[in-house]
């Protein structure tokens, strides 16, 4: 057989090689479970953007918005199994997968977002990092999710014994069920989608989220008390799946960093923004807000949240202590 190759194929070789090197270049889903107008949607569209800007084209990313592809555990899990590239999650249902970073779901661990801030730029955050990376999702950038605080529909909750026998609606993770068995409610997981049915269905008397997560999903109109708890502070991520990242060039590696700490940088200006508006817009509409004048009793009864969660993980125990003695 004759295995010369003919000038025309070799041409038509060429032309495909070219074709193909244009299919090379990635194109990334990802996964975002917020709003239109959210700033955690409007930064992952900027992201898209400088991702597409920075990378010269070779990567685009697709974002599918509002949870259109499940809830955010299984999309966790799509990250983390290539089947999605891309993923803005907050740590919460991180968490029990990623010990390093269940701590910042521990209760009241931060005095407050600039000290979140300044522990994820310390070697605190680089041990979060570092074991979400091994776990698959490489955290590229911080976004700010603002403190949690405690809403329903009966009553405002000034002391721990106001939220005894309520039904409170948390994320999926053993840290926020403990957190609300401690202060004697009973704790319903479940996915973000399906509280404010259960909240209007009073399947559920209450839940718990930072203001824009409050208005943006309406749950304001049926649970009407908003009670400054502020007992998590959460940050978010734009995560990567790790072998992904992991088989970029280092070049393009850090164009996909630097595109995502741009949208962290707009984010966390929009998140300021929206945090105020959101909380202005739930008062004209009528919700009752109050502070809680003495947040001690609620802190106190997290021991047994933490001493679960050491006895589970007694070498993170360092990393707590690190937390709580950065300034
Ligand atoms: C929001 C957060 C979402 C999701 C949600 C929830 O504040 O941005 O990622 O975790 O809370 O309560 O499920």
């Amino acid at each position: 057989m004759n295995y010369k190759i003919s000038k025309p194929l070799l041409g038509a070789v060429a032309a495909l090689s070219v074709l193909c090197g244009a299919a090379t270049a990635a194109d990334w889903r990802g996964w975002n479970i917020h709003v239109d107008g959210y700033p955690n949607t409007v930064a992952m569209d900027k992201f898209a953007e400088l991702l597409a800007d920075k990378t010269g084209g070779e990567i685009t990313l697709q974002m599918f918005h509002g949870g259109t592809l499940g809830s955010q555990p299984d999309a966790v899990e799509q990250v983390r199994a290539g089947a999605l590239e891309i993923g803005n999650f907050n740590l919460g249902p991180i968490g029990p997968i990623v010990a390093e970073a269940n701590v910042v779901s521990l209760p009241f661990v931060f005095k407050d977002v600039p000290h979140m801030f300044r522990v994820l730029e310390s070697d605190g955050g680089a041990a979060i990092a570092a074991g979400m990376a091994a776990k698959g999702l490489t955290p590229l950038a911080w976004y700010d999710a603002g403190a949690r605080s405690f809403y329903n529909g009966e009553k405002a909750i000034n002391t721990p014994a106001d939220v005894q026998g309520m039904k409170v609606r948390v994320m999926n993770n053993d840290l926020f069920t403990g957190m609300i068995s401690q202060l004697g409610g009973n704790p319903s997981p479940m996915a973000f989608a399906e509280v404010y049915q259960a909240l209007k269905t009073g399947v559920v008397d209450g839940a718990e989220n930072n203001w824009p997560s409050y208005e943006s999903t309406g749950h304001f109109e049926v649970a009407g008390y908003y009670s400054l708890s502020q007992h998590l502070i959460i940050p978010e991520c734009i995560c990567v799946n790790t072998d992904t990242f992991n088989a970029l060039s280092p070049e393009m590696q850090a164009a996909v960093t630097e595109a995502a700490q741009e949208s962290a940088v707009l984010q966390r200006e929009l998140w300021a923004a929206r945090e105020a508006a959101s909380r202005e817009a739930v008062e004209a509409a009528g919700v009752v807000v109050n502070e809680i004048a003495d947040k001690a009793p609620f802190q106190e009864a997290m021991g047994p949240v933490y001493e679960a969660y050491f006895e589970t993980n007694p070498s993170l125990r360092s990393l707590v202590e690190l937390i709580q003695a950065t300034e």
